[in-house]
C-alpha cells in the first residue's frame, strides 16, 4: 500500500520511489530468469545510443506465466498503479533493461506517452513501474526524470540519433526550468513514474551491470481506439503474494 504522502509526491512530481517492494530472494530468482531463462533471450533486442553504445531491452505483451508474470500482476505493483491512477489498470507491457558494464548504452530524452499515443491511446492515464534488479547508480546509468515533467503535456517525437525522442530545443527549454533528478534506487525498489514524465539515462561506466524490470499500465477505460496498442484491456488476476518465489524454485530445480 502507498502512503497518502507517497501518492502526493507522485501527484506533485510525476515518480515516487518504493523501497524493499521485493526481497533479495525474490530479485535474486528474477535475475537468474534474465541471465537463464528463455524469455529474454526470445524477446531480446539492442538500442543503439548516439556514441556507439547500445543498452538491451527484452519486452513483451502478453501476460506471462511465469516470474515475471508474478511481477507483472503482483497487487504490490498493481495496486500501486491503481491507487497513483485512482482507476482500475490493465496490463500494457513489461520489459526487461539491460546495461552492460561499460558497454550498456544511454536513453534520450522521452516520454512515455509520446510512444504510446501513437498506439492510439487518447490519455496519458498509463504509468510505469521500474523494479531495480542491480542497484541503480549514476555511475551504471540509472533513470533520470525531470521533477513535474508530467504536468506539461505531451511533446511531439522524432528520431534522435537511433532513438525515438524530444528535440534538443525542447529538452534544453525544460531543463532551464524544471529540476533533474537522478533516481538511484537499491536492488529491490519500484520506482512509478507517469506516462509522460520527462526521462532518460546516460550509459554505464561502471563495472557492474544496471538491469531493471519495468511493468507499464494502461486505464482499463482507456484503452486505444481500432483494437490497437499493447496487451488485452482486461482487469488483471492478482498473483499470489509467493507466486514468484515458487516459480523460481521450480526454475532452479529443473
Ligand atoms: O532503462 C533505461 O535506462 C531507460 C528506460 C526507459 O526510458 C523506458 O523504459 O522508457
Amino acid at each position: 500500500m502507498l502512503s497518502a504522502e507517497q501518492v502526493q509526491r507522485f501527484d506533485h512530481d510525476g515518480f515516487v520511489l518504493v523501497e524493499n517492494v521485493f526481497s533479495p530472494e525474490e530479485i535474486a530468482f528474477l535475475i537468474e530468469e534474465v541471465e537463464q531463462g528463455q524469455r529474454v533471450k526470445k524477446h531480446a533486442g539492442n538500442m543503439p545510443d548516439a556514441a556507439g553504445r547500445s543498452s538491451k531491452i527484452a519486452l513483451w505483451m502478453d501476460k506471462s506465466d511465469d516470474v515475471f508474470g508474478s511481477v507483472s500482476a503482483s497487487p504490490r505493483i498493481v495496486n500501486g498503479a491503481r491507487i497513483l491512477l485512482r482507476e482500475e489498470v490493465y496490463h500494457w507491457h513489461s520489459k526487461v533493461m539491460l546495461k552492460e558494464p561499460k558497454v550498456g548504452g544511454a536513453w534520450e530524452w522521452h516520454q512515455d506517452y509520446g510512444y504510446w499515443y501513437n498506439d492510439g491511446v487518447l490519455y496519458p492515464r498509463m504509468l510505469s513501474c521500474m523494479i531495480a534488479l542491480d542497484p541503480a547508480t549514476r555511475a551504471n546509468g540509472c533513470l533520470k526524470v525531470v521533477t513535474g515533467s508530467h504536468l506539461l503535456g505531451r511533446f511531439n517525437h522524432g528520431r534522435v540519433g537511433n532513438q525515438a525522442g524530444i528535440d534538443a530545443e525542447r529538452v534544453q527549454a525544460v531543463l532551464e526550468r524544471l529540476p533533474v533528478h537522478y533516481c538511484e534506487a537499491p536492488a529491490g525498489s519500484a520506482l512509478f513514474f507517469h506516462a509522460n514524465m520527462f526521462h532518460s539515462s546516460e550509459a554505464n561506466t561502471s563495472d557492474r551491470p544496471r538491469r531493471a524490470y519495468i511493468c507499464c499500465y494502461n486505464a482499463l477505460a482507456n484503452a486505444p481506439y481500432g483494437g490497437k496498442g499493447h496487451g488485452k484491456p482486461e482487469p488483471i488476476v492478482p498473483a499470489a503474494d509467493d507466486a514468484i518465489l515458487k516459480f523460481g524454485r521450480a526454475a532452479v530445480a529443473r
